[in-house]
């Protein structure tokens, strides 16, 4: 027996197919609330897009720790042999919604695990860096990325414009003109949580490290034509891909390993520890294994739990804390700034965003859409004599602590001796790569500022990547310069 169709409230109603009238030609009459709750709703279905990874999908699954490396931290969920349920979602940066998910961009790689200590987020990209050290600059970087202000087109030349008045870019940049630029799936990269963070073991020693999500799957790209292609094709081509291999039950997984510093350590190595356009080499300090992480259920519900998820790095629990990287302490306070924003006072009630390991004891109460609530028993303030929470400083992360000197600057970080900003990439480009990647590394450059970059940008591009490699930087402007032969010369940027 089919369910009778009801108003958002339960009562059934009388029809989807004919509004109530006065009459069959009279006006339709405003008490047919039915209607109007139709309508009105579907109005409000949207709640607005993030204003970076817009374009994403989703899925569940759990963390099992394989290793021990409880010696760096006294994290419950990383203890040998622990399980935490998790949720991950990926995306592209720059695109809007309903933009193709194969267009080169960085990817995210936002992981959520729902600990006994409560929820810890991990909210990183498919690379180890980024383009930027400094949150002060994140808006114009991203702007530059999106549309221009007078015909709302996105434009190559703006791009190219940051990019190249920040050199800080290089490294990035590199990654994204590379292969690592379009992932052939979502299932066939890396994750990375980028910045540095801090854990700290039982005995309260702290060590720096840095998260590598080494997908077992393998690596593997899709060529500009390819992902062009696709893009016409299928503009969720990611999103249904990771959709149908959990459907089939190929549940896709990441060996988790991190590489971990000693606080001591920090001072002296050849590169800023903090940076984070920085990697540390392996050959420094090697990856150690922590877990096996894999995602085995899709969601219920895309909007309910992927649209409404909300990954802050400000979520960690004891064992994790914060690190000098001032990138990552400008976003600890920006995402739950976004996500009250986007999804309301009240998101962390949202399913997704529940703690499904730790209780709730928070003083935090009504605002708009409250859902749960404390007993009528707990007092609304602290401290209390009867019996509400206390704040335990024992049982609580202390976010990572690190000495400094106090003295207030605007200042760049401290430059260690091989920091610049064009070293790791050009080690990159000559010791990491080989003959075909640097190849299509070449290809995808010149293509891209083929489309639409001019001078004065276009001498500095050249200037950029000789910067990063002299070989590198005269085979893009060779490229671009032959490309350029005849061609149409392009309209006056409207930027
Ligand atoms: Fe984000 N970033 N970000 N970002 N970011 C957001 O949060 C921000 C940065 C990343 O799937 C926003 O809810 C600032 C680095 C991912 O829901 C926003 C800075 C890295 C996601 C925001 C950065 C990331 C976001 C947009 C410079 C990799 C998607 C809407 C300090 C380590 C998470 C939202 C998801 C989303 C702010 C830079 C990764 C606006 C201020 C670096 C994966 O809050």
């Amino acid at each position: 027996m089919t369910k009778p169709t009801t108003t958002n409230t339960g009562t059934p109603v009388e029809s989807d197919n004919e509004s109530l009238t006065a009459g069959t030609q009279g006006p339709i009459l405003l008490h047919d609330h039915y209607l109007i709750e139709k309508l009105a709703q579907f109005n409000r279905e949207r709640v607005p897009e993030r204003i970076v990874h817009a374009k994403g999908a989703g899925a569940y699954g759990e963390l099992v720790v394989t290793n021990d490396v409880s010696r760096y931290t006294k994290a419950k969920l990383f203890q040998p042999g622990a399980r935490t349920e998790s949720l991950v979602r990926f995306s592209t940066v720059a695109g809007e919604q309903g933009s193709p998910d194969t267009w080169r961009d960085p990817r995210g790689f936002a992981v959520k695990f729902y600990t006994e200590d409560g929820n810890y987020d991990l909210v990183g990209n498919n690379t180890p860096i980024f383009f930027i050290k400094d949150p002060i600059k994140f808006p114009d970087f991203i702007r530059s990325q999106k549309r221009l202000p007078g015909n709302g087109l996105r434009d190559h030349n703006m791009q190219w414009d940051f990019w190249t008045l920040r050199p800080e870019t290089a490294h990035q940049v590199t990654w994204l003109m590379g292969d690592r630029g379009i992932p052939k799936t979502y299932r066939h990269m890396n994750g990375y949580g980028s910045h540095t963070y801090q854990w700290i073991n039982a005995a309260g020693e702290r060590f720096w490290v840095k998260y590598h999500f080494k997908t077992d799957q393998g690596i593997d790209y899709l060529t500009q034509a390819d992902a062009d292609r696709i893009a016409g094709e299928n503009a969720d081509y990611h999103r249904k891909d990771l959709w149908d291999a959990i459907e089939r039950g190929d549940f896709p997984s990441w060996t988790l390993h991190v590489q971990v510093m000693p606080v001591a350590e920090a001072e002296s190595y050849r590169f800023n520890p903090f940076d984070l356009t920085k990697v540390w080499s392996h050959k420094d300090y090697p990856l150690i294994e922590v877990g096996k992480w894999t995602l085995n259920r899709n969601p219920g519900n895309y909007f309910v739990d992927i649209e409404q998820a909300a990954f802050e790095p400000s979520n960690v629990v004891p064992g994790i804390g914060f690190s000098p990287d001032k990138m990552l302490l400008g976003r600890v306070f920006a995402y739950a700034d976004a996500h009250r924003y986007r999804i309301g006072t009240n998101y962390a009630q949202l399913p997704p965003n529940l703690p499904r390991a730790a209780e709730v004891n928070s003083y935090s109460k009504e605002g708009a859409m409250r859902y749960f609530y404390n007993d009528a028993s707990v007092p609304v303030y602290a401290p209390n004599s009867f019996g509400g929470p206390h704040a335990d400083a024992s049982q609580a992360p202390d976010g990572g602590l690190w000495e400094f000197d106090p003295t207030m600057v605007r200042a760049g970080y401290i430059q260690h001796p091989e920091d610049g900003d064009f070293t790791q990439a050009g080690t990159m480009v000559r010791e990491v790569l080989n003959d075909e990647q640097r190849d299509r590394l070449v290809n995808n450059i010149v293509g891209h500022v083929l489309g639409g970059v001019r001078e004065p940008v276009l001498s500095r591009v050249f200037e950029y990547w000789t910067n990063v490699d002299p070989d590198l930087g005269k085979r893009v402007e060779e490229g671009v310069r032959s490309g350029l032969e005849g061609a149409p010369t392009p309209p006056p940027s409207q930027g």
